[in-house]
């Protein structure tokens, strides 16, 4: 997609016939639909055999790290409140930036972040608890340094995990900042170890797995193996300029020669066929 877009009519129907069991929605839109709607969207899901998971980077209103307890009880309120949707349409995973906000840049970062890192876990010690009551992961992802200053690594985000105390908090890895700030991709699963629950694939500079980049994917579907990963793998490839999403999260050339609809329903189609040939041996 160019924009963020709620159209779930068009996508869902369109996940399906590519091939793909699962889509991951952009959730902060979910929050304006009416519980019929809901409800209807979930029915959709159902009639054509997807599974919808629930992602989100929280903004600056919303951000459960700020040395404002205002900002903060926003957060925790928006975040309830969201997981009452995802309840609602049965969902089982929330994931993301749902710790912090993204792009969170406070002056002094390095200094804050011990304080940043304890308010979060307070904000998600309320929060996880609404989890628990809805039987929904709650799965935190650490992003490179230039999207939050929190947590950047695996073992930051096993450390927030241990820190918030609950079976539903878990960890999600991304391919793509995993690239910027880990030591290595099987290092990082494995740190992860029991705590990963979630994962997003996409090459190093976000073009659609299998189709280019630095990543060595058996590596990363070894570790997963190795540590017996039971989650969803959602292909989370950014490929598209100039509309919002190109700009919030910069791209800024066409990540693959044919961004055409066509083009890129063919990629999707090559994409998932390199996961499910990794996914075989
Ligand atoms: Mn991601």
């Amino acid at each position: 997609l160019k924009d963020w877009s709620n159209d779930f009519s068009t996508y869902i129907p369109k996940a399906a016939k590519l091939g793909f069991e699962v889509i991951e929605i952009n959730t902060p839109g979910l929050l304006q639909l009416s519980a019929k709607e809901v409800v209807d969207l979930k029915k959709l899901a159902d009639d054509n055999n997807i599974e919808i998971t629930y992602s989100l980077g929280l903004g600056a209103q919303h951000n459960l790290s700020s040395p404002d307890e205002t900002v903060r009880k926003n957060g925790v309120k928006f975040v309830s409140d969201i997981l009452k949707q995802v309840s609602l349409a049965k969902g089982k995973v929330l994931s993301g930036i749902i710790y912090g906000s993204w792009k969170d840049h406070p002056d002094n970062a390095y200094h804050s972040r011990p304080e940043a890192f304890q308010n979060s876990v307070k904000s998600i010690q309320q929060i996880i608890k609404v989890a628990e009551d809805l039987d929904i992961t709650y799965c935190v992802e650490p992003v490179n340094r230039f999207e939050n200053f929190l947590l950047n690594t695996a073992e930051q985000a096993v450390e927030l995990c241990r820190a918030v105390d609950s079976p539903n908090i878990k960890v999600l890895l991304d391919s793509f900042h995993m690239c910027i700030e880990e030591e290595g991709m099987a290092v990082a699963i494995e740190t992860a170890g029991s705590y990963l629950a979630h994962m997003h694939i996409a090459e190093n500079h976000r073009r659609p797995v299998g189709l280019g980049g630095l990543i060595n994917w058996d590596e990363v579907f070894n570790a997963l193996r190795k540590v017996g990963y039971k989650g969803i793998l959602v292909l989370e490839h950014f490929c598209i300029p100039g509309g919002s999403i190109g700009q919030d999260v910069g791209v800024l050339r066409d990540l693959v020669p044919d961004i055409s609809e066509e083009g890129i329903d063919r990629d999707n189609r090559k994409a998932l066929a390199f996961v499910k040939e990794k996914l075989k041996r």
